[in-house]
């Protein structure tokens, strides 16, 4: 009897755990459903990407023998949920058995629990770390401090060891690191692929299907099969590594690439893998064509950050996304989708996000999290949003960094101080403030920049929970020391701007 073996859209890995499971007349099930394209409102360039990678994958499946049934969007028979159209293809090839890589979202988890028919969900050992190894990592430590994940990872992988020594005598190497960045003409870009005839279809299946959807979807020039991605991590090795340390924390309003590798998309959906990542990497080091510190920089990201964010939401649990340890309730302003604001920072960043449903962490952590956080928004309706807008954006690596790091909802599990800043920190590491309606040096009046506002207003409304913090709480020695009057001249001019900013106007 024929088992039936899911490969979802971000699971496009030829060495998945569910397809090593294939045996001989077995029937791999692919689906694009509308349950998966619109449970967020996603940016099309988003599903413009996964539906043609997916077709292509299911194609070189077939092409070495193997039997796909594969089920497009617009196919009369799709049930348009994963579920259904697994209990349809049961019935179609009298298959009694399922195999599935455990999604990476606890919805889908679930639903896939829940099936009227036996269902084995394997570990998606695409991860560095199993979830028995975070536990096991994370168990009766009071802090679950990212970087001595990481040197575990570093020991476990070999990348960048002398042994049982880190390369270089250091594990971390972010103070030759974070320097702003001057404009280049001649700056490598990310290479660019002219759709073919299987990317042009789903490119009009899109348009016609999501037209509401926030972004552009066309010019699309996203590699969209494993080849393609492997020229994306060549060319990203070649001519952007070196650079990518001193400035991976830069801003550049007409730069929005930078010296960043733009290969999230493609790791997340497995057709590339996170350890080839590194190991190139590591290997341009070797050969002396890389700096250290941009190497490790790099590789840190990938084994430390990407696998602690997964760790960390599979840790806490599916109510993770409902956090609100702030109390934070205001909607998230239309400006995120696009509505006219004075703030340039905040314009470069959506706009660029709408372009190229892309944004580089910086941006993402301090103009738009940074943002969101200092106006007190609602982190749940934060969440959907960056879950809709980035090409890279599944729940597993997206609460996380949105929940937690970005937004402070989750109490301090993954950072142990919120990350906000005024003005200044925008200022010293972009060139926003020059183009910008306010004035990024003023603190006070019609023209201050916003952020310097609600800096000082978020940390007075939450003096009670970061005052004893050893990380943030000198800061309240500042504010202390400001004239009573300043102080409520901040907090007056503050609470203008957000009335303003609920009243839709174009702040
Ligand atoms: P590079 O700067 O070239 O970094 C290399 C790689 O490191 C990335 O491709 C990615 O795989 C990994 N990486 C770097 N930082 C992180 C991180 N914090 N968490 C996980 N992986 C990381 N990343 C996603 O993949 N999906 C998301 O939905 C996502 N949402 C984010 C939301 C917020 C608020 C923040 C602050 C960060 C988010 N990130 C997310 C992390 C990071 O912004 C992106 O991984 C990165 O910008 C992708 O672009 P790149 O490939 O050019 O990365
Ligand atoms: C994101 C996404 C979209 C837009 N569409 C599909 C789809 O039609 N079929 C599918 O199998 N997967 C899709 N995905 C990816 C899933 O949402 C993803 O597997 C889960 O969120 C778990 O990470
Ligand atoms: Fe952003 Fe303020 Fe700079 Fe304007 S002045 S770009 S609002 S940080």
């Amino acid at each position: 009897m024929p088992r039936l073996i899911l490969v979802l859209g971000d699971q496009l890995s030829r060495d998945l755990s569910a397809l090593r499971e294939a045996r001989p007349g077995d029937v791999i099930v692919m689906a694009e459903v509308m349950s998966e394209a619109s449970y967020v409102r996603h940016h099309p360039k988003k599903i413009a990407f996964l539906f043609a990678a997916m077709r292509k994958f299911a194609h070189a499946l077939r092409a070495e023998g193997l039997t796909v049934a594969y089920t497009a969007l617009d196919d009369p028979d799709n049930g348009q949920s994963i579920p259904s159209e697994l209990l349809r293809r049961a019935a179609e090839h009298g298959a009694s058995e399922v195999f599935a890589t455990q999604p990476g979202e606890w919805r889908l988890i679930s639903a896939l629990d829940d099936l009227p028919i036996p269902l084995r969900q394997l570990p998606d050992d695409r991860f560095l770390a199993s979830h028995a190894e975070f536990e096991a990592w994370a168990e009766g430590r009071k802090e679950l401090r990212m970087e001595w994940f990481y040197r575990e990872m570093r020991r476990k992988t070999g990348l960048l060891m002398e042994g049982d020594q880190p390369e270089g005598g250091k594990w971390n190497y972010d103070h030759d690191n974070r320097k702003p960045a001057q404009a280049d003409l001649l700056r490598a870009r990310p290479p660019r692929f002219d759709p073919d005839d299987i990317t042009a279809q789903v490119l009009d299946l899109v348009e016609a299907r999501f037209p509401e959807n926030f972004g552009r979807l066309r010019p699309f020039t996203f590699a969209t099969d494993r080849d393609g991605a492997l020229q994306v991590l060549d060319h990203f090795i070649a001519h952007a590594l070196d650079e990518f340390g001193p400035t991976q924390d830069a801003m550049l309003q007409d730069d929005p690439f930078l010296n960043h590798s733009i290969l999230s998309p493609y790791i997340n959906a497995g057709l590339l893998s996170p350890l080839e990542v590194c190991q190139a990497a590591a290997d341009a080091y070797a050969k002396g064509r890389v700096r250290l510190n941009s190497a490790e920089g790099f590789i840190r990201q990938i084994i430390g950050w990407r696998e602690y964010m997964r760790g960390i939401y599979f840790l806490e649990g599916p109510d993770y996304t409902a956090r609100n340890a702030l109390g934070h309730h205001r909607d998230l302003p239309p400006l995120y989708w696009g509505a006219p604001t004075k703030m340039n920072c905040l314009a470069h960043a959506v706009g660029q996000t709408r372009e190229h449903a892309y944004a580089h962490h910086i941006q993402r952590l301090m103009v738009t999290g940074n943002f969101a956080l200092l106006a007190g928004c609602d982190p749940h309706q934060v969440h959907e949003w960056y879950l809709e807008v980035y090409l890279d954006a599944y729940e597993w690596v997206e609460a996380p960094n949105v929940i937690g790091m970005s937004q402070f909802a989750d109490g301090g599990v993954v950072g142990s101080k919120p990350y906000v800043s005024s003005g200044n920190y925008i200022n010293k590491m972009s060139d926003y403030c020059k183009g910008c309606a306010y004035k990024v040096a003023a603190k006070t009046g019609p023209d201050a920049c916003p952020f310097n506002l609600l800096y000082w207003d978020f940390l007075a409304r939450h003096r009670d929970r970061f005052e004893a913090n050893p990380r943030i709480g000198r800061v309240y020695g500042t504010w202390d020391r400001m004239e009573d009057d300043r102080r409520r001249t901040i907090r007056a001019e503050a609470a203008d701007f957000l009335q303003r900013l609920d009243a839709g106007e174009p702040v």
